[in-house]
Formats: structure tokens, C-alpha cells, sequence
């Protein structure tokens, strides 16, 4: 049996609450929006359909006030887009931080229906001080000690880049009550926590925003009394979806010796993924096959044949983007255990006759 530091009962109210992605789900290109990786910090808000607005203001010369219908009415865009959960691979550090204890598949790939921010901020008119642009949810809760409603902030220049959409579909449908409904942002590229949900407020500052899933989450660092550096773009990662049929409790793989064709997709939220690898019980790692991105921001998939002998096997996946971003065998440790992104690891048994074979 694989074990972890025990798991605290908050830490499993958080796993029950907050789902990844089945990893067979890898399968489908776009990812069924009930399969979509959840992260919810605090409560799902309530949301008053009728009087819902956006109120876009701050540093800006024509502050705007628009209903779900009047943004609907805008330019409209559709971007596949890759979202990962920052804290992915986190209870695979040791130690480890207290919060959503991800394994390695807080990932989701899903079409986001919505209208360019880029237009909007530039018909309101920015001023010559702003800096940056804070987007504010209508949840609220307390996080280290301190009540805020979810709000993040993103550089000018980022949240004037076109790819960024204030989104009110995916997959073709409304936005769901835990995906953001009525409306979300949507920056592609750049872990999930930037993407907020249930938006209710845009706000142009002119100095950096200091809330704390800003100033305090989201930070890369050793220590509490450090600052630490900004979690931004995704890092690479590939994920196979585990071949052969589980065992129920363990999950490791049964699979029948012979020709098998491994596959799983692969991201990066710098650059285009140029390599992924297959590494078999540790030896060379062997390049798999790429197919097409379904967009400039959302995974590609990958193949690679393994011919199955009898026994133990342990199989890892990696990737590489065209930044010379890549993926370490040992993961880089931080306080909060962010941007885990060491291979995947799938343990396989093959044998002759799965109905003999007994899982320790
Ligand atoms: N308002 C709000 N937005 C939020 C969050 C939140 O708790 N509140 N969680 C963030 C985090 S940490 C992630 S990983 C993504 C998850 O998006 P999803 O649940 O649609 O997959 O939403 C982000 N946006
Ligand atoms: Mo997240």
C-alpha cells in the first residue's frame, strides 16, 4: 500500500466538495462539463438572476454597469481552453500544505463561450496610472484568517490581452451554478485561480492589489515571512489515461500482456507542447506521438505504444513546451504546494489471466 502523512478530516471535506477529472475522461478532447475538475474555495453564491450586473469602474473614465444581456450582445468568442488547478500534485509533496488535496488531475479542457474584455476596458477608458485589474466574485469567506470576498488581480497588459473572455457558456451551455454562473473570466494559459467565477465587479487600480488570494495565496514560497514570487502560467504536464481495467480499492492497473496503445493529453500555459515522453519501469524515456492542439490555449493529445510483458510495470509520462519549459522528476517544494508538475506515475500489473492476479 502507498501512503501519504495521514489525511485530516478537513483535508477530506475539501476532496468530497471539490472533484478532479476521471482520468479515463482524458479520452474526449473537450471535457463533458460534469467530468471539468472543481475547485470551489468558499460557497457556491447565491445569484439573483433578474438583477445580476457587471459594474466595471475604478481608474477608468466612463465607469459601466451591464446586465448578462447586454454583454451577451457584444462581440462573442469560443476558445478551447486548458484549466489546472494551481494546488494540483499538492498532497504529493512532502510535507505537505493543509488545503484541496489534488493527486495530479485538477485539469478540464472545455469550450468558454464569451466576449472579449480587451473592447470593454478600452471603451471605458483607462486611465494613464492604472497598473493592474482586479476581478472580484460575489463569494466571500475567510482564508488565513481573513474575510474577503475571492478576488485576484491581473497586470494591465495581461488583462488587455485578446485571448481573455469574460465568459457566459461552455460547451454551448450556460455556465452551471458551480463553474461561475452567470458569468466568468476566462485568461488562458494561466492556472485556474485566476479564472474567476460569479464576476461581479472590474476594477481598474492604480497600485498592485493587495487582497489576500493575491498578496498572500498563490505565492511560491519557502517560508511564511517570505513574499514569494506569483503562481502565473500553467507549467507542462502530460496525463495518460491508465490503461487495462482498475482494481477497486488500490486503483492500480490489470492489463492482458501485448500491444497497447497508451495515450493521454498534454498542456503547457507558455508555449505550445512540443515533446512528450513514456517511461517504463524507469528506463529511457521514449517520445510519444502528438496530435493537433485544439486550440493556441488547450491540450494536444499523445500516443505511444507499449508492448505489455508479464509482471509489475510502472509507467510515467512527461512533457516538454516550446519555451524549454519542462516537467522534473522531483518536484520543486513550496509552503503552499503550488505547481507540482512531476510525472504522473500508473502502476500496472500484466498478466495471462487477470481473473488469477491478486492485488496487494
Ligand atoms: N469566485 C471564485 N472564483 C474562482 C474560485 C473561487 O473559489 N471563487 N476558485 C478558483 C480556482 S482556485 C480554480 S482552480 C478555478 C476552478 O475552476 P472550475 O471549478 O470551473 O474548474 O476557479 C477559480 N475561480
Ligand atoms: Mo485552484
Amino acid at each position: 500500500m502507498e501512503t501519504v502523512a495521514a489525511i485530516t478530516l478537513e483535508e477530506l471535506q475539501l476532496a468530497a466538495r471539490n472533484h478532479a477529472l476521471p482520468l479515463e475522461a482524458l479520452r474526449h478532447p473537450l471535457t463533458p462539463v460534469g467530468l471539468h475538475y472543481l475547485l470551489v474555495h468558499f460557497d457556491i453564491p447565491a445569484v439573483e438572476a433578474g438583477s445580476w450586473r457587471l459594474e466595471l469602474g475604478g481608474r477608468v473614465e466612463r465607469p459601466v454597469s451591464l446586465t448578462l444581456e447586454e454583454l451577451r450582445a457584444r462581440p462573442q468568442r469560443t476558445l478551447a481552453v486548458t484549466l489546472e488547478c494551481a494546488g494540483n500534485g499538492r498532497v504529493l509533496l512532502e510535507p505537505r500544505a493543509l488545503s484541496q488535496p489534488w493527486l495530479t488531475e485538477a485539469v478540464g479542457t472545455a469550450e468558454w463561450t464569451g466576449t472579449p474584455l480587451a473592447p470593454l476596458l478600452q471603451e471605458a477608458g483607462v486611465d494613464e496610472e492604472a497598473v493592474e485589474v482586479v476581478f472580484t466574485g460575489l463569494d466571500r469567506g475567510a482564508q488565513g484568517g481573513v474575510v474577503h470576498p475571492y478576488e485576484r488581480s491581473l497586470p494591465l497588459g495581461e488583462a488587455l490581452r485578446e485571448e481573455v473572455l469574460l465568459a457566459w457558456a461552455v460547451n454551448g451551455e450556460p455556465l452551471p451554478p458551480q463553474h461561475g454562473h452567470p458569468l466568468r473570466l476566462v485568461v488562458p494559459g494561466w492556472y485556474g485561480m485566476t479564472h474567476v467565477k460569479w464576476l461581479r465587479a472590474i476594477t481598474v487600480v492604480d497600485a498592485p492589489f493587495g487582497g489576500w488570494q493575491q498578496a498572500v495565496g498563490y505565492r511560491l514560497r519557502q517560508s511564511e515571512d517570505e513574499d514569494g514570487e506569483p503562481v502565473t502560467r500553467m507549467l507542462p504536464r502530460a496525463l495518460m489515461i491508465p490503461p487495462g481495467i482498475p482494481d477497486f480499492f488500490s486503483r492500480s492497473r490489470l492489463l492482458e500482456p501485448g500491444r497497447c496503445v497508451l495515450e493521454g493529453r498534454a498542456w503547457s500555459g507558455f508555449a505550445p507542447v512540443e515533446r512528450v515522453e513514456v517511461s517504463v519501469d524507469g528506463g529511457r524515456w521514449e517520445e510519444a506521438e502528438l496530435g493537433a492542439p485544439l486550440s493556441d490555449y488547450a491540450w494536444r493529445g499523445w500516443t505511444y505504444e507499449w508492448r505489455a510483458d508479464v509482471g509489475e510495470h510502472e509507467l510515467r509520462c512527461r512533457a516538454a513546451d516550446a519555451a524549454g519549459n519542462t516537467q522534473p522528476d522531483e518536484p520543486a517544494w513550496n509552503l503552499d504546494g503550488y505547481c507540482n508538475n512531476a510525472p504522473q506515475r500508473i502502476r500496472v500489473t500484466v498478466a495471462d489471466d487477470l481473473g488469477t492476479v491478486v492485488v496487494a
